[in-house]
């Protein structure tokens, strides 16, 4: 399948997926949010899968929706269509992935190019990366799921500055506030991010499919609701070969050799 506002390289359990626009900052066209959906089913039937490494080609991870689309008399503004159709699924996708899904933010993201970020599993970002709330300076509500994860990761004094004065928050500072889960030189951000995306991908893939899922659905449950789902995932996951051989590997006193399964 071939592409052309965003890359898939899929190799050695690991599915390299970049926004692929770096003039217009990687920012979302309804072409793009097609081919998304496309690659992200194609991901997702590849059973070789076992991490998605999500980043931006150029200076940015993405600046957000393209405004040059949403003028003014170039089509209709409905706004709730758009979100239907294209960053709610967007958003639904990656947190529905059975894997780690890694965004890699190598510079800018900015409005849903920033929650789009927040919406993988875990974010490494170069020292340089900012993070931009940029909706109240055009107008309009944080979207892809900015309302409801920045509070939950940040705190909601925090998630009102960032979201109302729409300021950049910098990589260290995203970071100190719990936004992020690392940030490494620039330069090495392709690096480390490989090295996580293919350190993932080599461990017990259903397990960590499940880790995800009990974790992001933990939000909206109370403790007897959760210790329920913990136990049914246990199961789930017990039943899988990679738990065998973790087990196995660890009498042996050896290292394990999971295979996603
Ligand atoms: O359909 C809907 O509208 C609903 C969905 C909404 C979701 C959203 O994401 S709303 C928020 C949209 N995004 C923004 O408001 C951010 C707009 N961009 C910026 O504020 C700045 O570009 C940045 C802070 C991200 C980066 O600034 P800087 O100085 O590093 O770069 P720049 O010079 O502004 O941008 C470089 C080029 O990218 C430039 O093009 P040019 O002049 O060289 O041809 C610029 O126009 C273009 N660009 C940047 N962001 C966008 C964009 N083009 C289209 N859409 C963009 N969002």
């Amino acid at each position: 399948m071939s592409y052309d506002t965003i890359r898939l390289e899929i190799a050695d359990g690991v599915a390299r997926l970049t926004l692929n626009r770096p003039d217009k900052l990687n920012s979302f066209t309804i072409q793009m949010h097609g081919e998304l959906r496309q690659a992200l089913k194609q991901v997702r039937q590849d059973e070789s899968v076992r991490c998605l490494l999500l980043s931006g080609a150029g200076r940015a991870f993405s600046a957000g929706q393209d405004l040059g689309e949403t003028g003014p008399g170039e089509r209709p503004l409905d706004l709730a269509q758009t979100l239907d159709h294209h960053y709610n699924p967007l958003v639904r996708s990656l947190r529905d992935l059975p894997f780690p899904v890694v965004a890699a933010v190598n510079g800018v993201a900015a409005g849903a190019g920033a929650n789009i970020a927040l919406a993988c599993d875990l974010v490494l970002a170069g020292r340089s990366a900012r993070f931009i709330q940029a909706f109240s300076k055009i107008g309009l509500v944080p979207d892809s799921g900015g309302t409801w994860l920045l509070p939950r990761l940040v705190g909601l004094q925090r998630a009102m500055g960032l979201c109302l004065l729409g300021e950049p928050l910098e990589a260290e500072q995203a970071l100190a506030w719990g936004l992020i889960w690392k940030v490494v030189d620039d330069d090495a951000l392709a690096d480390e991010a490989s090295a996580l995306a293919a350190r993932l991908a080599a461990l017990p893939t259903v397990a960590l499919g499940l880790t995800k899922r009990a974790l992001h659905d933990s939000a909206t449950h109370n403790l007897d609701h959760q210790l329920n789902m913990e136990r049914d995932l246990q199961k789930i996951a017990a039943r899988s070969e990679d738990h065998a051989e973790g087990v196995a590997a660890f009498k042996e006193k050896r290292q394990p050799d999971f295979k996603g399964r």
